[in-house]
């Protein structure tokens, strides 16, 4: 799924083994909503709490989860769950 010629875009990997950059690149292609977090189709609760057990985790945490970090600034932070809430009750 990844182009491994292309380091360049390399520029840190989570304990899941995700490069940031790439997962970013990847849901946008598949058109999936960034903020719902479990990737069930739907933006409700259930990602609200994905992140808010993840919340205040950066890269290399223990409660690190890439997907939780909707606005990829390698955080997971009020900012977030906002983009979160702003979304609620979307689907796809
Ligand atoms: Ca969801
Ligand atoms: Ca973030």
């Amino acid at each position: 799924m990844w182009n491994a010629t292309d380091t360049g875009l390399y520029v840190a990997t989570d304990i899941y083994g995700y490069n940031c950059t790439e997962f970013f690149k990847i849901r946008a292609a598949t058109g999936s909503i960034l903020s719902d977090i479990n990737g069930d189709g739907e933006v409700n609760i259930k990602d609200i709490w994905a992140v808010a057990y993840a919340f205040g985790s950066y890269l290399s945490h223990s409660r690190w989860n890439p997907f939780a970090d909707v606005n990829g600034d390698y955080r997971i932070t009020i900012v977030d769950l906002y983009l979160i809430a702003k979304d609620y009750g979307k689907s796809v």
